[in-house]
């Protein structure tokens, strides 16, 4: 028999073991914030933390050697409108017919609740700051318009006006201007300003300002802050000072190879080439240096952001995660812009820090539409079942681990596919392969100039690519609201 003493005694161990377990269990709930920044068709192939040596970004590469960075990340499909829709939302492009400049919510449906919408849900503080879901670049900006948002996904949205290619300072039109003498213009094409004036006449110095204050205005409760930086989209906007590192005439273009194109399927020839912009060598290497000024201003507008969250005390509980919608042909091939499913258009940097995780560069295939159910999943929020994206938290902890052994990727309104491998990129124009292949052996050619589609030796890993492509678009269009896209 136990004396009383001894009851007391095992009663106090007792007593103290479950305060221990269950403080230690009320740590375990992950009260996290999130900072999410996405900038705007930025190639990994620009970035310094990346291969890119000539272009300084310095924010960029300290929060990649801080956090978890992924060197094969793709998005979904290369063109802002539909890419953004499908990593908000979870979703496939196919899964939910979404291939244009929509929010996604039209086809996504009221039913399904985006990212930043589980996290409104859950007692969040949710906003963006500029653009997230779809905004013309540079017409919603000159306006300062919501673009294609979608309210459910926030509490608050601010928009950050500004003049864009109007801006003040040296403007030269690199595109369609073969004799120079069209200064700038609007719309989608490569306008160079050398801006006179500050960091806050410029749409992501606003950008940037704005979300520090929401930074400091809500660092009290839980958040999850949106943060959409418009550069390096033309037009080629910044301060005059970021512009000196890149003198042109030291750009080193892509190099360009003989009958390039003569392997290319005509579907495979980008929207905007050197060819169809009339561009000289010299305006190639100003767009070039442009974007990197423009890539060096997102950066440091990164920074401020960045020092700002350090600042206030949050990096300790403060999920960040730094992406780009799609990348962006420099030139090479002569290709120029987004669309294209050629490595450079559809690959994307992704860094992503989790507090109290190691730093580590990962090289597992992972997609845009993975963010989703990592962030709810570190986050302890339930993400609706359906989503098609797959959590990372296992590659956060292991970079060796692997959820995917390829990325799928869709352009042309979701007419033509990429599927990338470890080995491959096997891209397919129409789903009959009529409009044409391309297969590029990426170990040996990554900067892919040899199409082996239509070489015999090929014809088996052709065969495999094609079927691949058959089951992963019979699952993606696998809805979960009851429509069969598989019958449209
Ligand atoms: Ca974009």
């Amino acid at each position: 028999m136990f004396s009383e003493k001894n009851k007391k005694i095992r009663f106090s161990i007792v007593f103290f073991a479950s305060v221990i377990l269950i403080s230690c269990t009320q740590e375990q709930k992950k009260d996290y914030n999130v900072l999410f920044i996405i900038s705007d068709d930025l190639t990994a192939t620009a970035l310094s933390s990346y291969e890119n040596k000539a272009c300084s970004t310095p924010n960029i590469n300290k929060l990649a050697s801080e956090g978890v960075m992924f060197t094969k990340a793709y998005c979904q499909y290369p063109v802002c409108g539909p890419s953004r829709a499908s990593l908000m939302s979870g979703y496939y492009p196919h899964a939910t017919t979404t291939f244009g400049y929509v929010s996604g919510r039209k086809n996504i449906g009221k039913e399904r609740k985006t990212w930043s919408q589980s996290f409104k849900e859950n007692g969040y503080y949710t906003a963006r700051v500029s653009k997230i879901y779809h905004m013309g670049v540079p017409i919603d900006i000159e306006t300062g318009s919501d673009g294609q948002d979608d309210p459910a996904s926030w509490n608050e949205k601010y928009n950050s006006q500004a003049l864009e290619w109007q801006t003040k300072g040296e403007a030269e039109l690199v595109q369609g201007n073969p004799d120079g003498t069209i200064e700038r213009k609007g719309g989608n094409v490569m306008t160079i300003v050398k801006a006179d004036g500050d960091d806050l006449v410029l749409a992501d110095g606003i950008t940037a300002k704005k979300a520090s204050e929401l930074i400091r205005k809500h660092k009290n409760e839980k958040f999850f802050l949106a943060i959409g930086m418009v550069r390096p989209h033309v037009p080629f906007v910044a301060p005059k000072a970021h512009f000196a590192p890149y003198p042109y005439t030291d750009i080193i273009l892509s190099e360009k190879v003989e009958n390039d194109w003569d392997d290319i399927p005509k579907r495979g020839i980008n929207y905007v080439t050197s060819v169809n912009g009339e561009m000289s060598i010299e305006q190639q290497q100003k767009a070039v240096a442009a974007y990197y000024a423009s890539v060096s201003f997102m950066d440091e507008q990164v920074g401020k952001v960045l020092r700002t969250l350090e600042k206030e005390g949050l990096e300790d509980n403060t999920i960040v995660i730094f992406t780009s919608d799609h990348g962006f042909h420099l030139g090479e091939h002569d290709f120029w812009m987004k669309v294209s499913l050629h490595e450079e258009s559809v690959r994307v940097p992704l860094i992503i820090k989790v507090p109290g995780k190691k730093p580590a560069v990962c090289n597992s295939f992972v997609e845009l539409i993975d963010m989703y159910p990592t962030v709810t999943e570190l986050a302890e929020i339930k993400h609706p079942k359906h989503i098609q994206g797959k959590s990372l938290v296992k590659i956060l902890d292991d970079p060796n681990h692997k959820v995917r052994d390829m990325a799928f990727s869709v352009s042309q309104g979701g007419k033509s596919f990429l599927l990338r491998t470890d080995g491959w990129a096997y891209i397919q124009y129409d789903e009959d392969a009529k409009s044409g292949m391309e297969l590029f052996d990426m170990k040996n050619d990554p900067k892919q100039y040899t199409n082996l589609a239509y070489d015999p030796k090929y014809v088996k890993i052709i065969d495999e690519f094609q079927q691949k492509l058959q089951d992963k678009l019979k699952e993606v269009r696998t809805n979960d609201l009851g429509i069969d896209y598989n019958k449209r």
